[in-house]
């Protein structure tokens, strides 16, 4: 049984994986025997990543590139194709929040959302499905939504229109890719304990209103996303395609 979730000898992308959900699924991927790849646009964030995951005995490396930007992402693409490096797994979970009310909110800040969040699971998808296909041995790309995949909650338009997107890409990006052995699925994490979240749980209002919300009555934990990371990444999932999974304490179930 544990041979399905074996990652021994894959190798892996995960965007924006210096800190948070990023790192931990990078961590998971990593402890599932994968060779991960981390990104980020911080360079001393980055190197210390990798080092973090190096000196606990797992194999990382990492590039410093501009998800939104599909030269960037070419670029860094070609380089590994130069490496041999062949990449077998995406996790897209780049992604900026941006927390303003609409009726204020520059079309720049709306584009920039839309760019780092949702083309950018496009661009870096594509650049990966295209060598996936070309080799013939199929795939896995997981794109990261959220619980406003589902609903909006106010003030964060350009996200909750962005993550929309993600779970819609993630069904498209199934229906052209399994045929060719490519599995595309999404995590829509609930409230994690994150940095990007850092000011929600420390405003004592929306603390206790996400602990009310959910019947888990709690955050949850960067950790706690791995397990279903690495199954979406493994053989585990191999007949699963345009799914989206929430690791929301229960949130979207219930009233
Ligand atoms: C916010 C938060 C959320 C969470 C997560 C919920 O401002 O509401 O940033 O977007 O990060 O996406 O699923």
């Amino acid at each position: 049984m544990s041979s399905l979730f074996d990652l021994t000898g894959r190798t892996a992308l995960i965007t924006g994986s210096t800190r948070g959900l990023g790192f931990a699924y990078a961590k998971g991927l990593a402890q599932a025997g994968a060779a991960v790849i981390l990104n980020g646009t911080h360079a001393q964030r980055l190197e210390d990543a990798v080092a973090e995951l190096c000196d606990a005995g797992f194999t990382a490396s990492g590039f410093v590139f501009d998800v939104a930007d599909e030269r960037s992402v070419e670029a860094m693409f070609s380089r590994l194709d130069e490496q041999g490096v062949q990449v077998e797994i995406v996790i897209n979970n780049a992604g900026i929040q941006h927390r303003q009310p609409m009726l204020e909110l520059a079309l720049a800040d709306w584009q920039r959302v839309l760019d780092v969040n949702l083309t950018s699971a496009f661009i870096v998808g594509r650049a990966a499905a295209r060598r996936m296909v070309a080799r013939g041995s199929g795939g896995k790309i997981i794109n990261i939504g959220s619980l406003t995949s589902e609903a909006a909650r106010a003030t964060v338009a350009p996200y909750t229109a962005a993550k929309g997107g993600v779970k819609m890409l993630t069904k498209a990006m199934a229906a052209e890719w399994a045929e060719h052995g490519i599995q595309c699925n999404a995590i829509g994490p609930g409230y994690i304990h994150t940095e990007m979240n850092s000011a929600l749980v420390d405003n004592p209002e929306f603390d206790r209103w996400v602990k009310a919300s959910n019947p888990s009555r709690r955050w949850g934990k960067p950790d706690e996303l791995i397990g279903t990371a690495v199954y979406l990444s493994s053989a585990a999932s191999d007949y699963v395609s345009g799914q989206i999974i929430y690791v929301d304490g229960g949130w979207l179930a219930t009233l």
